[in-house]
């Protein structure tokens, strides 16, 4: 006999992260397991590209220092965006260094970064001492952290041994370690959040790795949340169109899922 699958909303209580439960709630509250990964360079572009999708998103990825033009404004006028449209966001920052540091780049700097990201994610190559480090910043704010468990670009090194090491470190953190950054779901960890990139509906790489699977492929995997870029904002695409052809694609795979 097998289990009935939670809902998005029946899982919010069984994680003690504040974000966790509001990023599960919101995704039920606006039927989207849409991630949207706004790689582009300008302010404007940014600000413009954030306003149409966000109705169909749940969360936002940001790669904040791609912005050539980034200044306090971008991130007032961001924090308004969300505020309208009701999103998580999420700065794509994967830290990569002792505690001590990871501390500082996650507080101090030009970014200041865990001043308005909900979420922010890291590698595990360091150790422990990355989430505690983070922790000591992230924790007092209700932040939410997810650990890079697998890659989806071609070549990458993060499996086997690696992946269950990340694994059994957000097990020792889970107040603060809200998920992964990976391609399917954990048998030991199942109430943490999945989120996937390297998702489209039309190609399958791109020229320089990266790798694509589609929504239906990796939310039949225990995705939860699929993260796409250039197929929705990429030459010649309207932005508005494909971030509900993504939402669509990705809710109906999550509804099937759930029968
Ligand atoms: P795109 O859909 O345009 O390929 O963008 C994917 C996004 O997901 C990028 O922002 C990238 O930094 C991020 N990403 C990824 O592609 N693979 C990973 O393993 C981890 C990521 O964060």
């Amino acid at each position: 006999m097998t289990t009935k699958l939670k809902t998005y909303g029946e899982r919010a209580t069984s994680l003690p992260n504040k974000t966790a439960q509001e990023l599960l709630t919101l995704m039920e509250r606006k039927k989207s397991n849409l991630a949207v990964a706004l790689d582009v360079t300008t302010k404007q572009e940014f600000l413009d590209i954030a306003d149409k999708v966000g109705p169909y998103i749940c969360c936002l990825k940001t790669h904040i220092d791609i912005l050539e033009d980034f200044d306090q404004d971008l991130i007032d006028k961001l924090k308004k965006l969300q505020k309208k449209h009701d999103f998580i966001i999420f700065e794509d920052r994967k830290f990569a260094d002792i505690g001590n540091t990871v501390k500082h780049q996650y507080s101090k700097g030009i970014y200041k970064i865990a001043e308005w990201a909900d979420i922010v994610d890291a590698h595990a190559i360091p150790g422990d001492g990355i989430i505690t480090g983070l922790k000591e910043i992230g924790l007092p704010l209700n932040r939410g952290l997810l650990l890079l468990a697998e890659m989806s670009s071609k070549g990458n090194l993060a499996t086997g041994a690696y992946t269950e090491a990340t694994i059994e470190m957000a097990k020792r953190h889970k107040d603060f370690v809200i998920g992964f950054i990976s391609g399917k779901k954990f048998n030991s960890c199942e109430e943490l959040i999945i989120m996937t990139p390297g998702i489209s509906l039309d190609i399958s790489n791109d020229d320089l790795g990266q790798q694509y699977k589609t929504p239906r492929n990796v939310i039949e995997n225990g995705s939860d949340i699929i993260i796409v870029g250039r197929g929705i904002y990429g030459k010649g695409k309207d932005a508005v169109v494909e971030a509900q052809r993504y939402r669509n694609a990705g809710w109906e795979a999550y509804l099937e899922k759930l029968e």
